[in-house]
């Protein structure tokens, strides 16, 4: 079809039907019903926050950093500007998605049996999860030995890391378009599916097991699962002050505090909802610290917090007082205390920081904090006593993913756009120096990093179709082992994760 339409352009035919073009170019990644899917919806909500290039531009020329290419190739100038003009229109029909849908769309899957203890003979604390994108797939790694314990199918284009529950038991696994998958690491077995939202961004889940948080573009809402059985328990609407709905960029969880912590994408506003049994007391019309837990009142209390820039995505400090958030400009940070629910800092983030990628580590009698950048090649070194940059180091290109370990001493960084994306960089964390670069597989994408329990093995990505994860003994550099791949995006080992390890996204 592709073809039969540069037929057409090359014959000066204009196609100029903007419904048979979305459904020709666009309705594999975005929706038949422009609802989302492996890319965002295309609806006047979505768009209207849209930063940078014009709509028409990056139909033509695609979006640099994300998996939309451009179209220029195939449809003139006049079919674009019709297409966007399209785009800007509501939809025919979005389809409800709130308690009933997600209720309708969960599956629980009818031979799964809960083992009674793990299945393989293993360290269950150093089982580490591949997402493998290139064919959908997760596959389940033994820590010490590296075989694949299993391998199975995930929904559609996951995205973000797979969230364990607090024992290391299951994992959850959240694709763009909003379906949750529950899986049983001891059973090896999936449990069961839902669908959360209809285009989703990521999930998090509660300190106590109980929950799980699926941030979501459409609807604009917060859906919270039981995790037992993927039940719905909440869905929360997502509105600024005013009314004015918004899509959620992220949401995390924060244990001491027993919250979850979301940032809004089109209101300048920070929210914390609380799922633990004796919330603080922000100003809720009902006091706990008074009356005690209420049987009656609602169990997931929202607190907002008005912040001055728009915040895109974030981290938190060891102690979960501190969100540092990217600000939506792309340009700087914030610093905000959840104690206080102020701004306490600016950061200087030129290069648009890729925040659920920062990382924390002791450096001397300090803690330090430090980011890569999705436009710059630098990582950005700031001291989080005074919150001011104490280092910029130069890579040799623009980076995604920064991780390390408590045992190591080094921080990995790799260098994800551009000529040297075959590039990842060791950084000492006394030093802050570059000690080693590595170069795998000259030419392919080499990205992110998780370690093993122990620190001692470092696992690298090869991010290609036909890639692989490298195990690197992670204090020599040397590659130990080559386990071969599809597009294997991210990994996760159950110990760091569900120990908050400060080298890790939690
Ligand atoms: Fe991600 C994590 C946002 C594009 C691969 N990415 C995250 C998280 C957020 C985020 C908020 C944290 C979620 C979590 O783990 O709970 N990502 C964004 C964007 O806003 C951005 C720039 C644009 C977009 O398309 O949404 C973006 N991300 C990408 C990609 O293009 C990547 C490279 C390929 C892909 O799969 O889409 C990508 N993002 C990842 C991965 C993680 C991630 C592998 C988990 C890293 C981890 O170690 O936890």
């Amino acid at each position: 079809m592709k073809l039969a339409a540069v037929g057409l352009l090359l014959a000066g035919v204009a196609t100029a039907d903007p419904k048979a073009d979305y459904a020709e170019y666009c309705a594999e990644c975005h929706g038949a019903e422009r609802i989302g899917a492996i890319g965002p919806a295309l609806t006047p909500t979505t768009l209207k926050r849209m930063r940078g290039a014009s709509l028409t531009d990056v139909i033509r020329d695609g979006r640099p950093a994300t998996q939309m290419p451009g179209f220029g190739a195939f449809l003139d100038a006049p079919a674009i500007d019709e297409l966007a003009a399209f785009l800007k229109t509501e939809p025919d029909h979005i389809p409800e998605w709130r308690e009933a849908a997600i209720t309708a769309s969960r599956t629980l899957d009818e031979d799964y049996v809960a083992a009674d203890a793990p299945i393989w003979d293993a360290d269950p604390m150093n089982i580490t999860i591949v997402v493998e994108t290139g064919d959908h797939h997760v596959s389940v790694l033994n820590g010490d030995t590296f075989e694949v314990l299993d391998r199975f199918e995930t929904p559609f284009a996951v995205h973000g890391g797979p969230k364990y529950s607090p024992d290391g038991r299951y994992i959850f696994v959240m694709s763009r378009d909003g379906w949750v998958q529950k899986y049983d690491i001891w059973s090896l077995k999936q449990v069961g599916r839902v669908r959360a939202g209809l285009n989703s961004r990521n999930i998090a889940m509660s300190g106590d097991g109980k929950w799980l948080a699926v941030a979501n573009y459409l609807p604009n809402t917060l859906t919270i699962l039981a995790t037992d059985d993927l039940s719905v328990a909440k869905v929360i609407e997502v509105e600024g002050k005013g009314g004015v709905p918004s899509r959620v960029s992220a949401v995390y969880q924060a244990p001491p505090r027993e919250s979850f912590v979301l940032a809004l994408k089109d209101v300048p506003e920070i929210w914390e909802v609380f799922y633990g049994s004796n919330p603080p007391h922000y100003g809720f019309a009902h006091d706990w610290r008074i009356e005690g837990p209420a049987k009656n009142k609602d169990p997931f209390p929202v607190r907002r917090i008005t912040t001055k820039d728009f915040i895109d995505d974030f981290f938190f400090d060891q102690s979960y007082e501190y969100l540092i958030g990217a600000s939506r400009d792309g340009k700087s940070g914030q610093v905000v205390d959840l104690v206080i629910g102020h701004k306490i800092a600016d950061l200087p983030l030129a290069g648009m920081p890729h925040l659920s990628s920062g990382i924390t580590w002791k450096r001397g009698d300090t803690t330090i904090m430090a980011t890569p950048h999705i436009t710059e090649g630098l990582v950005t070194v700031i001291d989080m006593a005074t919150w001011q940059p104490i280092k910029e180091i130069r890579t040799e290109g623009p980076g995604f993913f920064m991780r390390s370990h408590e045992n190591s001493p080094y921080v990995w960084v790799d260098v994800f756009f551009g000529e040297n994306k075959d590039v990842m960089h060791v950084i000492d964390k006394q030093s802050l120096e570059i000690v080693k670069t590595l170069r795998p597989a000259p030419g392919k994408t080499v990205a992110h990093v998780e370690f093993t329990k122990d620190g001692k093995f470092a696992l690298v990505s090869i991010w290609e179709d036909d890639g692989a994860v490298i195990v690197y003994d992670a204090l020599t550099f040397e590659e130990v082992r080559r386990l071969p791949m599809r597009k294997p995006s991210g990994k996760y080992n159950v110990w760091n994760k569900i120990t908050f390890s400060e080298g890790t996204s939690h």
